[in-house]
């Protein structure tokens, strides 16, 4: 029997609230439904009606961000004065979004813009001294950043000084001295009364094109054009799809689907893509790399004026340009990726892999990612940038990459981001004690972690660590898999990177077929009590060798509706196979003795299996 390629995270069976599932009811929601949601963040019934409500009543009143009131007046200030204001964007797909949706909402609000985006790699992230430069060159009185600025202390005190005030608008970590800007509009400040932390930069944008719209005829144009920059930032940024975001979401799909911006309608037909078809996989796999591409290996402005122009000519040429620069990204990727393996090969085996090389750094942060998944370890990739080293980081198994650089702060010349990505500067110097300090820091979190799964009886939680998790939202008894449960699951729409789509721990089924299908995948039958589902493993033809006619299995699955004939059938994707009840928590919910992996390796004792068929 085939050993399972993930590790499951059953959810867990803390005891749903009363108010909760009333207020589900109430709203046509299945306990089942309310405990999925819970799972996923939603823990009061206000939530549960903004999950069901229209998209609209989903967003907060931008009001609420702080200092909203500080930036509003300035650009108010600014308008009677005729000024005009640099819009700083950072070079990644979220900050071009926000700088286009910032530009745009200035531009209507009546101010005159200069968009500027800085090079990734002669200015890096925040904002820098030579948009300062350039902004004072131009007359530029006032300076908006979008996506960034909040640790760039020493350039707003250099814009201070040259007697431009700085609006800052982001939604990265805030220092614990956060920069003299003029507003700092950021709902992770400690003092924020906003009711949703989770917006990406081009979200806080968002909101703050809704502030500077209230009132404007076009609004309710404008601000749908938005939502499609906001979305593909969110999911740019792999934001939680939940609370604001996902009605940010909701309104940018249905935006998107319906006329897309002349610069994405560009960018879709360069990737194949529908407008119809448009969902978060799409945006995530397809329109945010090709934003992304011009700032990591070309010029990121070009994909910002591609996402402000409203001339379909000038699209396609800057599509064309964005579409070059994706190809170069994945080759040099590749090449990086190679060497970062090689590398790695002769070094011991720790609990972060930290490597450093020779890299492009429009391409570090993805080796970063890719190694973080292939290593199922928290990745930290460097490379000389001048004089000093450019760090980038992508996080595995939960560890904190923005804390752990924070207590590497004495070694660090800069560094800020989130929780699963951060980037930073360091001297050369200082390199090998980092490098040893975030191994240290992986390996007691490391360390923290299988001790809780030991204490929540995880089996073999220490040596199967490294497998990456399969995050169950429902486990039930194959029977009880039916077109009630497809459409609750079908709701949680719309998923993607940020929003995971549903999986069903389906236990207790018996292959009755295997065999392989064309392109790397197995084709299923699994056969429960009265009657059989079908299943597909794209990409596992390794379970054809694994799996035999007989075998009680337990699968993670996506459920699909299929209709073939005429007939609408459930048809399960499935994820992974384990042994029948080797979970303990499988084996609890179909009523069976937890088995051994071992004993599942050779197969159930009879007695067991008496037993199981008895449950079931
Ligand atoms: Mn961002």
């Amino acid at each position: 029997m085939i050993e399972p390629t993930f590790r499951w995270r059953f959810p867990q069976r803390t005891s749903l609230p009363a108010e909760l599932v009333d207020a589900g009811a109430e709203l046509g929601l299945s306990a089942r439904l309310v405990r999925i949601l819970l799972e996923r963040g939603l823990r009061v019934p206000a939530d549960l009606v903004a999950f069901t409500a229209e998209p609209s009543a989903g967003l907060n009143d931008p009001g609420l961000l702080p200092d909203a009131d500080r930036f509003l007046e300035r650009c108010v200030r600014a308008r009677s004065a005729g000024e005009t204001v640099l819009v700083f964007g950072d070079f990644d797909a979220d900050g071009v979004t926000g700088l286009a949706i910032m530009a745009g909402a200035l531009r209507a609000f009546g101010l005159e813009v200069v968009p500027y985006v800085p090079s990734r790699l002669e200015e890096g992230h925040g904002l820098s001294l030579r948009a300062v430069a350039a902004a004072r060159e131009r007359g530029v009185q006032l300076i908006v950043t979008v996506d960034c600025g909040s640790t760039s202390n020493a350039e707003i005190a250099a814009a201070v000084e040259a007697g431009i005030d700085v609006l800052v608008t982001d939604h990265h970590r805030v220092p614990p001295d956060p920069p003299a800007a003029a507003a700092l509009v950021n709902p992770h400040r400690p003092d924020s009364a906003y009711p949703d932390r989770r917006l990406a930069g081009s979200g806080v944008a968002f909101k703050l094109a809704e502030l500077l719209l209230a009132g404007h005829v076009a609004a309710p144009q404008l601000l749908a054009g938005f939502a499609q920059l906001a979305t593909i930032g969110t999911v740019a940024d792999v934001a939680p799809i939940l609370g604001e975001n996902r009605a940010i979401a909701r309104l940018g799909l249905a935006s998107i689907r319906g006329a897309p911006r002349p610069g994405l309608e560009a960018l879709l037909a360069r990737a194949s893509i529908l407008a119809a078809n448009v969902d978060l996989e799409s945006v995530a796999f397809s329109i945010a790399p090709r934003l992304n591409a011009a700032g990591r290996v070309g010029e990121a402005m070009e994909a910002a004026r591609l996402l402000m122009t409203d001339d379909p000519a000038e699209a396609t040429e800057l599509a064309a340009a964005l579409e070059t620069a994706n190809d170069t990204r994945r080759d040099l990727t590749k090449e990086a990726m190679i060497e970062a393996e090689t590398i790695l090969a002769a070094t011991p085996d720790d609990a972060a892999t930290v490597v450093l090389g020779s890299w492009p750094v429009g391409v570090i942060g993805l080796v970063a990612g890719r190694l973080a998944e292939t290593r199922g370890r928290p990745a930290v990739v460097g490379t000389m940038v001048g004089e000093v080293i450019r760090g980038s980081s992508r996080s595995a198994a939960g560890f904190d990459l923005a804390a752990a650089l924070e207590a590497c702060d004495d070694l660090l010349i800069r560094h800020g981001g989130h929780p699963g990505a951060a980037g930073f500067e360091c001297d050369p110097g200082h390199w090998v004690p980092l490098k040893e300090r975030l191994v240290l820091l992986a390996a007691a979190a490391l360390a923290r972690s299988a001790a809780a799964a030991a204490a929540e009886g995880i089996p073999g939680a220490a040596e199967h660590d490294r497998r990456p998790e399969l995050r169950i939202d429902v486990a039930l008894p194959a029977a009880e898999v039916d077109y009630p449960l497809l459409r609750e699951l079908a709701s949680l729409a719309p998923t993607g990177p940020g929003n995971p789509e549903p999986l069903v721990a389906v236990l207790g089924l018996t292959v009755s077929r295997i065999r392989s299908a064309t392109g790397g995948h197995a084709q299923l039958t699994l056969r429960r009590e009265r009657d059989v589902l079908d299943g597909i493993a794209f990409g596992r033809a390794d379970l054809v060798d694994g799996l035999q006619e007989g075998d009680r299995v337990d699968v993670v699955a996506r459920l699909a509706s299929r209709t073939f004939g005429g007939y609408e059938s459930i048809q399960l994707e499935v994820r992974d196979v384990a042994a029948s009840g080797i979970h303990p928590e499988a084996a609890g919910i179909l009523g069976i003795a937890p088995i051994l992996a071992a004993d599942a390796a050779r197969g159930p004792e009879p007695a067991l299996q008496a037993a199981r068929t008895s449950a079931l």
